[in-house]
This record gives structure tokens, C-alpha cells and sequence, in this order.
């Protein structure tokens, strides 16, 4: 077992995603990149067929399903295999395909077969805190202390996932950052990373070029985000998070290795 954060690599087969929407479209090129992210010393890859961009518009489920299923199949057996949806049906093929993890950013709500489907599947289940669809999200980003309220609406998740038979030591939690979130609510979760590393699940984050990010550097363009990615990388490998979804691979791993060079000294 990997005691370090790990990586998670994230390969979208998806038109508009915010940093990398429409560069791997074909299956191949998505399998390649992924080949190429394993190649640089990725731990997991997460593959997803539906941006959940702000304003992003849903495509229907057969489409998302095109998109991410001979993908997994191209990936399965190289490493563990994540499948970001948050859609019951596609989970249920992407594990038959090969998948190991469903990464539902919406925690179960945004379809009421997920966690069923889940537990039955006996996959690892990331639940997201979550508010609503990218086209509604920005205005759900009211909080009067964000910290223990995301605390309490994860729980409420995790409470749900028990109910519907899924192990609780296969669910993984995530904040959420930039979820019906602002700029400024992202960093008070960072700042406070020990309220989900507390909770008795393994925790994943993801920054990765993140709108707050940008906000940070002066508008600078998502591609140019990722030293800024390796920062919050390093802050996630020192609280103890099991592992960070980034679009970049090589430089997040260097961050990560030297968090860990240090605490062996
Ligand atoms: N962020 C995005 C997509 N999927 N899944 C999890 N678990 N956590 C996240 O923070 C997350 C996610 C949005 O980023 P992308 O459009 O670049 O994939």
C-alpha cells in the first residue's frame, strides 16, 4: 500500500470541459493521453464524458456512455481505473468495462439509482459535496460558514451511502472546490482540510486549474495554472489527503515527492 498522496490523472473525452474540453475527443488520442499520463507516473486515472463546468449544458446519457466506455476499456489493467459520472447507467457499464472507482460529483443526488447501483457493483465511490447542475451551481453558492456546512452536507451523503449497502470503507469524500463555490469559500476549505481528513475516509481534492486558482493569478489561462496546482498539491500531501485529481501529472508527483523526501528525514 502507497502510503503517499497519490495522483490522479484526469483524462476528459468531453467537447468543453475548462482546461483540456475537445483535446481528446477520439478514443484514441484519450487512450493515448491516458498511456502518456501513466507513462509520467500517474497512481489512478479518471475518465469522464460530461463537463461539469459552470453553464455546461448535460449531454444525454447515450452520448456520455460513447464517450467514456472504449476509453476505459483502452485503460483498464494498466492501473486503477476511476469513472467521473454522475449517472447510475454509466456506472454500471464502466465496471463492467474494467472501472474500480465511480466518481459521482454530485454525492448520489443527481440520480437516485447511483448508490444502489454502486453497492451492488462493489466499486470505491467518491461522494462530492454537491448542490446542482454546472447550469445552476454559481447561484448555489450561498454558505453562512462554509466549512461545517459542507462538513454536514458530505455526512448527510455519507449517512446515504450506508443506507443504500455500500461499504463504508470504500467511499472516498470530496469538498467539492468550485462546486457552488466561490474563489473565496475553495481556499477556506483548503484552509481547513482537517475537517474531511477527520471524518474516517480517505479524502480526494480537486484544484487542478480551478477557477480560484485563476482568480489568484490574475486571470492567467488554465493551461498556465499548474505551479499553482503543485502549491496546493503539496498543502494536500502535508494534511494527509489520499489523492489529488490533477489535469497535470509530472509536476504534481515531484511536489509530492518532496513533501514525503521531507517528512522521512
Ligand atoms: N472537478 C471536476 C470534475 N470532476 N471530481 C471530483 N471528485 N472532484 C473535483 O474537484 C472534480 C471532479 C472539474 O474539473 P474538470 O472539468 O477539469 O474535469
Amino acid at each position: 500500500m502507497i502510503g503517499r498522496t497519490l495522483v490522479m490523472g484526469v483524462v476528459n473525452v468531453t467537447p468543453d470541459s475548462f482546461s483540456d474540453g475537445g483535446l481528446w475527443m477520439d478514443a484514441e488520442d484519450a487512450i493515448a493521453h491516458g498511456l502518456d499520463l501513466i507513462a509520467q507516473g500517474v497512481d489512478l486515472l479518471d475518465i469522464g464524458g460530461e463537463s461539469t463546468r459552470p453553464g455546461s449544458v448535460r449531454p444525454p446519457a447515450d452520448e456520455e456512455l460513447r464517450r467514456v466506455l472504449p476509453v476505459v476499456q483502452g485503460l483498464a489493467g494498466y492501473i486503477p481505473i476511476s469513472v467521473d459520472t454522475m449517472r447510475a447507467s454509466t456506472a454500471r457499464c464502466a465496471v463492467e468495462a474494467g472501472a474500480q472507482i465511480i466518481n459521482d460529483v454530485s454525492g448520489g443526488l443527481a440520480d437516485p439509482e447511483m448508490l444502489r447501483v454502486v453497492a451492488e457493483a462493489g466499486a470505491d465511490y467518491v461522494c462530492q459535496h454537491w448542490r446542482g447542475h454546472g447550469a445552476v451551481m454559481n447561484g448555489l453558492a450561498t454558505y453562512d460558514d462554509v466549512v461545517p456546512e459542507v462538513v454536514a452536507e458530505l455526512k448527510e451523503r455519507l449517512r446515504a451511502c450506508s443506507a443504500a449497502g455500500i461499504d463504508p470503507a470504500k467511499v472516498i469524500i470530496d469538498p467539492g472546490l468550485g462546486f457552488a463555490k466561490t474563489a473565496d469559500q475553495d481556499w477556506a476549505l483548503l484552509a481547513h482540510l482537517d475537517a474531511f481528513t477527520t471524518m474516517g475516509h480517505r479524502v480526494l481534492i480537486g484544484a487542478s486549474r480551478k477557477r480560484f486558482l485563476g482568480h489568484l493569478l490574475s486571470g492567467r489561462e488554465p493551461m498556465g495554472r499548474d505551479a499553482a496546482t503543485a502549491a496546493v498539491s503539496v498543502i494536500c500531501a502535508q494534511q494527509g489527503v489520499w489523492a489529488v485529481r490533477t489535469h497535470e501529472v509530472r509536476g504534481q508527483r515531484d511536489a509530492i515527492a518532496v513533501v514525503e523526501r521531507i517528512r522521512r528525514s
